[in-house]
């Protein structure tokens, strides 16, 4: 056959030699390739569940299975859910055009029907995050923890792990209300202090005080609050963001010049009357525990620096906290659907009241007589 094809006996025999070697190694590689697994093969499983709030019922029925050759003890569960919605618009009319929706350093600012709220909980739910709520009831304004924990308990942060933090110099007024699960009351005993602007203010210093020592260590994000407040409509996860504010309800339509920004220029809260996005309030900001600890270390040093000179901001803490965020911006801006006053009446562009301020007697709630 060789002599045919015009093939010496001495080509022919090198020729079934290499093609010998070349089946035997395919061979063995062919059979480790099985032995070492090399090849497996991914299966999905998805239920037909709609997009729900109910996360348990989802990791029941969703799941990955890997199947191995060899071990079929590697099945494996994982969050896969589902994700049922219109699909967003890439072009079209935007949802809101009444009000501004993004800073100039693209920056959400959180207005009713910008965000789905299934999705970010999907998002953050998956994270398995722990939100920590911090107010001050110091002196009288204890009075007011009971409805602001009762409707943070029906409104904020619903279906999430969340740790409360009051600061009080009176723990036995703080009502022991009953909690959802997953759901947390840290009572923290602080000092008074004689005048109201120094309690406002020293929250600054409490908060990175304790920041440092406990949140960081319990909590991904932090929301600080004041406590003369009630929650009235949803506030969950959409407010989450590295560092955010708040736009205060009395500014926001308001020209720069008339915000209330600390103008003397002694001051380490001055702002020049050529700088400044928006006035933000100072009931309302947070951020994760390392950004809320370099911010309430930057306004509480502020502070301290303008106390040794023999002098306060305006507006006490706020206008540290304004002069921080020309300078530091925030990620997330809130609008004032998150910190309203039925004061200012309704308007338009606010379709809900997330979180309304309660009327208080200021001089009952302010004077210095015990009950
Ligand atoms: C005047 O007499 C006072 S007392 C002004 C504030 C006071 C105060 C404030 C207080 O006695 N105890 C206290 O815990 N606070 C905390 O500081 C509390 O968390 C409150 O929400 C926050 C800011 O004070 P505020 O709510 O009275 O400030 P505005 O009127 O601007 O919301
Ligand atoms: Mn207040």
């Amino acid at each position: 056959m060789a002599r045919e094809w015009g093939l010496s006996f001495r080509t022919f025999g090198y020729l079934v030699l290499v093609a010998f070697i070349m089946v035997f190694t395919f061979g063995l590689l062919w059979h480790n390739s099985h032995r070492f697994q090399w090849v497996s093969s991914v299966n999905i499983l998805c239920s037909n569940l709609q997009l729900q709030n109910n996360y348990e019922d989802i990791q029941k029925d969703i799941k990955i299975q890997r199947l191995f050759d060899e071990d079929p003890s590697s099945e494996v569960n994982v969050k896969f859910p589902r994700m049922v919605y219109p699909k967003p618009l890439a072009v079209g009319p935007p949802s809101r055009t009444d009000v501004i929706v993004m800073t100039p350093w693209f920056a959400p600012i959180i207005w009713e029907s910008t965000f789905s709220i299934n999705i970010l909980n999907e998002y953050f739910k998956e994270r398995n995050i722990i939100i920590g709520l911090t107010a001050f009831a110091i002196k009288k304004y204890v009075v007011f923890t009971e409805k602001f924990l009762k409707t943070a308990e029906e409104y904020f942060m619903v279906g999430h792990k969340v740790n409360y933090y009051i600061f009080t110099d009176r723990p036995k007024d703080v009502p022991n209300l009953p909690l959802k699960e997953g759901r947390k009351l840290h009572i923290i005993e602080v000092r008074n202090y004689a005048q109201w602007q120094e309690v406002s203010m020293r929250r600054m210093e409490m908060i990175n005080n304790y920041t440092k020592t406990k949140f960081i260590k319990e909590a991904d994000y932090l929301v600080c609050v004041d406590i003369d407040m009630q929650f009235s409509d949803h506030v969950g996860v959409e407010i989450l963001s590295d560092v955010f504010g708040t736009l205060h309800p009395a500014f926001f339509g308001a020209s720069r010049d008339s915000f209330t920004y600390e103008r003397r220029s002694e001051s380490l809260a001055y702002i020049p009357p050529d700088e400044g996005d928006f006035y933000y309030a100072g009931g309302f900001f947070g951020g994760t525990p390392q950004e809320v600890y370099r911010l309430t270390k930057a306004c509480h040093e502020a502070m301290m620096e303008d106390k040794k000179k023999g002098i306060e901001a305006v507006w006490h803490d706020e206008s540290y906290l304004n002069k921080y965020f020309v300078y530091h911006k925030p990620t997330k801006i809130l609008s004032p659907e998150y910190l309203w006053d039925n004061g200012m009446g309704s308007l338009p562009i606010l379709k809900k009241k997330r979180f309304l301020a309660v009327p208080k007697n200021h001089a009952a709630i302010r004077s210095n007589d015990r009950k």
